[in-house]
């Protein structure tokens, strides 16, 4: 059983978010995906659309999802590749280099990022509709 750990916001979910989870799948058999906290989305200067309880339904309802945990802060990845046994942390590449310092306890895979869609993009388009 490959344990495969990821980690984001996923607000708005989009395509590029489902072929990064459908990637990372592939990789293995179980995915755990970090939901990051509303909180910690307010660290990462991102505020989300939908609230951590609804981004987490969402994640449930996708295919390749197993398990969502929250993702509180930047230092609980060794703590999560160790409690949840990840034998690979994938994120996309705009994270490259981020997550080499976990390759101590796991492989670290970055995949190409699915390029001309963004949250960000979706919630511009949206307000000016
Ligand atoms: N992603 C992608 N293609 C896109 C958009 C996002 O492959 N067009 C990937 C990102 O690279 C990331 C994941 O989807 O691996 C989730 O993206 P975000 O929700 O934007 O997550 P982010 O804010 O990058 O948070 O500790 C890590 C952070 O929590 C990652």
């Amino acid at each position: 059983m490959k344990r495969i750990i990821t980690y984001g916001t996923f607000d708005v979910l989009h395509f590029g978010h489902i072929n990064l989870l459908k990637r990372a799948k592939a990789l293995g058999d179980y995915l755990i995906v970090g939901l990051s906290s509303d909180e910690f989305n307010a660290i990462k200067n991102k505020k989300s659309y939908y609230p951590y309880n609804q981004r987490k339904i969402m994640l449930e309802g996708c295919r390749y999802v197993d398990l969502v945990i929250p993702e509180n802060n930047w230092e609980q990845k060794k703590e999560d590749i160790i409690k949840y046994q990840a034998d690979i942390i994938v994120m996309g590449d705009d994270w490259k280099g981020k997550f080499d310092y976990l390759k101590n306890y796991c492989e670290v895979i970055y995949l190409p990022r699915t390029p001309n869609v963004s949250s960000a993009q979706t919630k511009s388009y949206l307000t000016k509709q």
